[in-house]
């Protein structure tokens, strides 16, 4: 059987945002052999890329999986097309956009997938709440430690870290932040 692996997906909506973001989580919990390990605050966001456009809610979360990075991907875009997003424009409004950031250790680099995510070094809204959940997180591919990449990065997209009840119930069950590496 394939050993666990700790992966991080960032989660963002712009279209009735809470509802979505509540759906998606409840979804996430029912990939097979794979468990929901953490989940950060949530956060309001400016629009990235397509400026007019309503705000975003941006949050990450843990998963620990026995799923293949390309099985895993298949599984998010599953609950994508269930949320109803449509792929009608790209960076415009969406009820869930689910995207891989870290698989453990491991680097992908296909035409479908690429892991680390390309954007992890320059959006706030990703790097901010996946060093919640893992401060000491190194960045597989540069070598360097997650928290000095903030300091170079050039779009700052979040307004806001939501008070936590926003995020209830399901902050209450975020557990202590781990160290980004392959479980067990
Ligand atoms: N996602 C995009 C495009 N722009 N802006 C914010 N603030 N948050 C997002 O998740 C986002 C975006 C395409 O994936
Ligand atoms: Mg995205
Ligand atoms: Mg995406």
């Amino acid at each position: 059987m394939a050993e666990e692996t700790l992966i991080f997906v960032a989660l963002g909506s712009n279209i009735e945002p809470t509802i979505n973001v509540r759906r998606c989580l409840r979804e996430l919990q029912r990939i097979p052999e794979t468990r929901l390990a953490g989940l950060s605050s949530w956060y309001r966001t400016r629009p990235w890329g397509i400026e007019d456009q309503p705000e975003f809610v941006n949050l990450v979360v843990a998963l620990v999986s026995r799923l293949s990075p390309h099985r895993l991907l298949r599984e998010t875009q599953a609950i994508e097309t269930r949320l109803a997003r449509r792929r009608t424009q790209r960076n415009g409004p969406r009820t869930i956009d689910l995207d891989i950031l870290l698989y453990g250790d491991t680097l992908v680099d296909g035409d479908d997938l690429k892991i680390p995510h390309p954007g992890l070094t320059e959006r706030d809204f990703m790097l901010i709440p996946l060093l919640e959940l893992a401060p000491d997180a190194v960045h597989p591919e540069l070598g360097r430690p997650l928290r000095e990449l903030i300091c170079e990065i050039r779009y700052r997209q979040i307004i806001a870290r939501l008070p936590a009840r926003t995020c209830a119930p399901a902050a209450a069950a975020t557990p202590p932040p781990m160290a980004a590496a392959t479980v067990g």
